[in-house]
């Protein structure tokens, strides 16, 4: 009886993706990829996933939001040239950094999922986001197995004149939905939704999905970046983890 009870809680669903998140957060990120990648399909709905919603309740317009979209001399030459000399840098606590442009990023298997994005404002909308798995473009520059966090620099300026930013921990980072998006209801991402690369992270409220994102940074702790709280609006005084 004991053992059957056993067995059953070994069967949760949840178990294979709890093994990966173990496993990542010893720095071992590339490990889990075999063993989480399978499970994918047959997690969705359960608990941990965020909802995913057909093409039919996708809100065609999705709302804009945020500080404005950067205005330099760079930002838009790339957007001119059609993100052509773009390229999104992953370093710090890694073996092999990176500065992959879009047709590399395209390169990655693509996940083109329709989920609720839900604004601390208390708004919500539902849009189809594409892009690679995060966990898979942070597989390719092996983190190093100090790595903690994962920091998002953004390249538009906040209203004390800084840089957004945001942070995830590798576990979040290496949730099965978490991508870079590059598509928006199936179409390029545009500049007002934070072209040509933006964080989606389905799980959490709104503001952790980082809009026109330039560089992925892997660090042991963040409290040496921008007011230490892991960003924008944690330093404004939101929750750092902002489950929905
Ligand atoms: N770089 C950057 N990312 C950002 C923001 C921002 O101002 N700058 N706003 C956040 C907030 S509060 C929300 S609700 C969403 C809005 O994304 P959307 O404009 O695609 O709706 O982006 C988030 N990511
Ligand atoms: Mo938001």
């Amino acid at each position: 009886m004991k053992r059957s009870i056993f067995l059953a809680s070994l069967g949760l669903t949840g178990c294979g993706y709890h093994l990966g998140n173990k496993l990542t957060e010893t720095g071992w990120i590339h490990k889990t990829l075999g063993i989480v990648q399978p499970l994918n399909h047959a997690l969705i709905g359960t608990q941990g996933m965020a909802r995913v919603y057909p093409d039919s309740a996708v809100n065609r317009n999705f709302r804009v939001n945020g500080f404005d979209p950067p205005n330099t001399a760079q930002y838009n030459t790339w957007v001119g040239d059609d993100y052509r000399g773009y390229r999104l840098i992953v370093d710090g606590m890694v073996e092999r950094p990176q500065a992959y442009s879009l047709a590399e990023l395209r390169a990655f298997p693509q996940l083109n999922q329709a989920t609720r994005h839900d604004c601390v404002e208390g708004w919500s909308v539902i849009g189809k986001f594409g892009g690679p798995r995060l966990r898979d473009v942070l597989a390719s520059v092996v983190p190093k197995s100090g790595a903690r966090y994962a920091v998002f620099h953004c390249m538009d300026t906040t209203d004390d004149g800084s840089h957004y930013y945001e942070s995830l921990g590798l576990h979040e980072a290496a949730h099965p939905q978490t991508v870079l998006a590059l598509e928006l209801n199936d179409a390029p991402l545009d500049a007002a939704h934070g072209a040509p690369v933006r964080l989606r992270v389905p799980t959490q409220l709104g503001y952790k999905s980082a809009k026109w994102v330039r560089r992925i940074e892997l660090v042991a702790s963040f409290g040496n970046i921008g007011g230490g709280k892991g960003g924008y609006w944690e330093d404004n005084g939101y929750e750092w983890y902002a489950g929905i």
